[in-house]
């Protein structure tokens, strides 16, 4: 029905293109196989007390090993695109330098073996996995990373540019900075509100210098280039919510959008952060370098979250269900609460709102008109039982249906969605929260490294085949 999005039948066009998203060290494993060098992932998640039970990507799905048999279940699921991460420090060990050919030759054939079957490449350049070394010489914070990460672009650019058809540069910027500068839940594990601002500049100007370098590079003509940010739909709740609102939005979202899509930042949040840094690392020419065309923003959603400004006397909400490492996520913005969001929620505390994704789609729709944009990640965590060698996951099949049910009430309102890439088509390591989450359409089996169709995959496959959603079994 209308409020619940369950509606049944809606028929997606045939341009529209359905896959299904994973990242580099969630699932690749190999990690020092093959000339690979260590990231900040590796260092974090081997320094006890940063992640669940102690959990690395060592092994992971072990995908690394696996490239044939998962590139088969892709093509049994239909998947017409899937969205991948190159490893930095498998081409660039140091971070800097000539290319590892092997580490090269590992992605040449995931993307030849896409298209033997038929499936899109969408390649993502960072999807966190900073090279040791980097991080060792200053990290984000420090402006040669940004230098690094174009140059890294164009030596991935030249090596696989006649074959992939999306490239992405950055996943969630906001993660890479707020998280692994500001809060300390992500790696390097930094907490430092200054560094995270700088951070986020220089991961902006690395985007800019990335897209001119594989402009530069790439030979396939149709190639389109891209970023992914994850944005925060936000709710208030008393006479503090227009506030509290507009500056979530600026540090979440215009502080990516607006220089990569206007060539500024925003007066309001250079003001909101003041007292923290006084935006001296952005240099004459930034802007320009940072805002380039682009051809489709990548847009991952999950949950809403819902702000006021704190009265001092209620206690705040750990805001993102991590783990507190000390460390803010809101630099300038210490005195504003997230208030826990009315159920139901997923396993991971996040809850359930398909209208959110609507509202999102259509409001960067009238933001930027005339980009196109791709919901490059969308899915949840669950905690999935097996039965007799199958896992009913209703739940998030039904998650799913939602959401697509979103997408397809945006489409019909005029917003320009090229696509869809469900994360995850693993269960697969989910950061600091290792291996206790499991957010795939494909369940692993951590002993064996089996992989088995949920319920969920098996209706997805179902959606693609026919593109009219189908109706959840059990639930109607
Ligand atoms: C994505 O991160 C990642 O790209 C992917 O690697 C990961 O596995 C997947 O999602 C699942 O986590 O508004 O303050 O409450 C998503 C990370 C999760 C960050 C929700 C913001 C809400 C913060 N986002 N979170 S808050």
């Amino acid at each position: 029905g209308n409020a619940d999005y369950r509606d049944s039948g809606l028929v997606f066009p045939d341009e529209f293109v359905f896959g299904s998203a994973t990242a580099s060290y969630q699932v690749e494993g190999a990690f020092d196989e093959d000339g690979r060098g260590p990231s900040i992932w590796d260092t974090f998640s081997k320094t006890p007390g940063n992640v669940w039970n102690g959990d690395t990507g060592d092994v992971a799905v072990d995908h690394y090993h696996r490239l044939d048999e998962d590139l088969d279940l892709m093509q049994r699921l239909g998947l017409q695109s899937y969205r991948f991460s190159i490893a930095w420090p498998r081409i660039q060990p140091p971070g800097s330098g000539p290319v590892n050919p092997k580490g090269v030759d590992f992605y040449s054939r995931l993307v030849d073996g896409l298209l033997e079957r038929g499936i899109a490449p969408i390649a993502t350049l960072y999807h966190w996995d900073l090279p040791q070394p980097l991080e060792d010489a200053g990290g984000w914070p420090a402006r040669d990373t940004a230098y690094r990460f174009a140059e890294y672009a164009r030596h991935a650019g030249e090596a696989l540019g006649d074959r992939v058809h999306v490239w992405t540069t950055l996943n969630e910027p906001w993660c890479s900075a707020y998280l692994g500068y500001g809060s300390g839940a992500h790696a390097p594990g930094r907490i430092d509100g200054a560094d995270s601002l700088r951070a986020v500049h220089h991961l902006n100007l690395g985007h800019g210098l990335a897209i001119q370098q594989l402009r530069d590079v790439v030979t396939k003509d149709d190639a389109q280039f891209s970023v992914t940010l994850n944005f925060h739909v936000l709710r208030g709740v008393d006479d503090t919510a227009d506030e509290a609102k507009r500056r979530i939005d600026g540090l979440a979202n215009r502080a990516f959008t607006w220089p990569m899509l206007r060539g500024e930042y925003p007066a309001d949040l250079l003001q909101d952060t003041s007292s923290v840094t006084d935006w001296s690392f952005v240099q004459d020419g930034d802007l320009a370098a940072i805002h380039q065309p682009i051809d489709l923003l990548g847009v991952n959603y999950y949950s809403t979250a819902t702000v006021r400004v704190w009265d001092g006397i209620s206690p705040r909400q750990n805001n993102d269900g991590h783990k507190d490492m000390g460390g803010s996520a809101w630099p300038g913005a210490d005195d504003i609460e997230f208030l826990a969001q009315p159920g139901p929620h997923t396993a991971m505390g996040w809850n359930i709102a398909p209208e959110g994704l609507e509202e999102l789609l259509v409001s960067l729709s009238g933001q930027f008109p005339g980009l196109p944009l791709m919901v490059t990640e969308n899915g949840a965590a669950f905690d999935d039982v097996v039965e007799d060698g199958a896992v009913h996951d209703a739940d998030r099949t039904d998650y799913l249906r939602r959401h697509f049910t979103a997408a397809r009430r945006a489409l019909q309102r005029g917003v320009d969605l090229r696509g869809y890439q469900v994360w995850s088509l693993f269960d697969n390591y989910e950061w600091g929260y290792g291996y206790s989450k499991r957010f795939g359409i494909v369940r692993v089996d951590y002993d064996t490294l089996e992989r088995l169709m949920k319920d969920s995959a098996h209706w997805y496959a179902e959606l693609i085949k026919t593109r009219t959603i189908p109706d959840v079994p059990g639930l109607g």
